[in-house]
């Protein structure tokens, strides 16, 4: 039987990725958008005992600035309805607006956002809001995930906010701008147990040094990669676009893996570890794994990032 990216999806099967996450979205997706909001308050404080989100720097919030000066002139009313309209998927001027912009700048926008909620500045979630007895539900089920889910569902309900862009037609993306590479001397080499593959410890280096042009070397002209809950990107452009646009300054701790030959003189390789992302820096790790498929070559042909169901399975390395 041939490799194709389908057949790649399924190796190493017995991966629990946290099924918590897309089932937690599926049920937040349900509420009213009034309460999708103050829902995303609570989780947002509830998190924020624990945890503190990093405040976005000047380069990622200059593209956000002009609706967030428009949002800031604004009465509450108008304020209010604008955040239903992007929680509503409406088609307004903004949500349109909201729909180019990469994952990073709606988390950013949000940000202010809740800054000035806080403030008052912002219509603020009334106080002694009542949450239905449905999202009192999910907001218990998010209280059970650990810290790498919670802040995994908090950015996918923002990043499904906004118009859908599929139905934009052709529109400009907006994301943050590329920075350098890391020089050199800083860069840090990992080192995984089990694991020697040139391919797949240069694919760890590179991201970690943001050096993308290396990065993309890597992988074969068809190849896919999956993100975590997300179809696969397939072709080289359009992963090269994506760490341009959503991969900058990820921190990948590796720790541990299995690799053995596969199908054609394919080999299939598995890691586990943790990822720090910039938003939390140290103090969210991830539990993840990725699964390659390397081709003949050496190329990745193929690689899915799932995010675990639980640390148990950082020890999961059976096929
Ligand atoms: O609605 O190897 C208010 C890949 C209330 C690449 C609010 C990767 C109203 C390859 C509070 C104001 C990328 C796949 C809203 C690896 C309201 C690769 C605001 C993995 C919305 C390893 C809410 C990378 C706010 C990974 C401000 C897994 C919420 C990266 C903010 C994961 C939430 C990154 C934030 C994650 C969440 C970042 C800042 C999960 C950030 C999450």
């Amino acid at each position: 039987m041939a490799i194709t990216i389908d057949s790649a999806r399924g190796i190493f099967p017995e991966t629990l990725s946290a099924d918590a996450v897309p089932a937690t979205i599926a049920r937040f997706k349900q509420l009213s958008a009034e309460d999708q909001l103050a829902w995303t308050w609570f989780a947002y404080l509830e998190m924020g005992k624990t945890i503190t989100v990093a405040a976005p720097g000047a380069a990622r919030m200059q593209f956000a600035e002009a609706t967030l000066d428009q949002i800031r002139k604004m009465t509450f009313t108008e304020q209010s309805q604008v955040m239903c309209d992007l929680a509503n998927n409406a088609d307004t001027p903004i949500c349109r607006t909201y729909a180019t912009w990469s994952a990073n700048i709606k988390l950013g926008f949000w940000y202010q956002l809740g800054v000035w909620m806080d403030q008052g500045i912002v219509a603020p979630i009334p106080p002694g809001y009542q949450l239905s007895a449905n999202a009192s539900a999910v907001l218990q089920a998010v209280r059970e995930l650990d810290q790498g889910q919670q802040i995994t569902v908090l950015r996918n309900s923002v990043v499904d906010m906004g118009f859908d862009p599929n139905k934009l037609g052709d529109y400009t993306r907006v994301s943050e701008p590329v920075v350098a590479p890391k020089d050199v001397s800083q860069r840090t080499k990992v080192s995984i147990e089990g694991i020697t593959n040139e391919t797949v410890l240069s694919y760890m280096d590179n991201l970690n040094a943001n050096d993308f042009g290396a990065l993309i070397d890597l992988f074969a002209p068809d190849a896919a990669l999956q993100p975590p809950f997300q179809r696969p990107i397939v072709g080289r452009d359009a992963i090269l676009r994506f760490f341009n646009e959503e991969c900058q300054n990820l921190k990948l701790l590796p720790e541990r893996g299995v690799s053995e030959p596969a199908e054609e003189g394919y080999t299939q390789i598995k890691v586990t570890g943790k990822v720090q992302t910039p938003w939390f820096g140290a103090s969210v790790g991830m539990n993840m794994a990725w699964r390659f498929l390397i081709n003949p070559k050496g190329k990745i042909f193929f690689v899915a990032i799932d995010l675990l169901a639980s640390p148990k399975e950082l020890l999961n390395l059976v096929r």
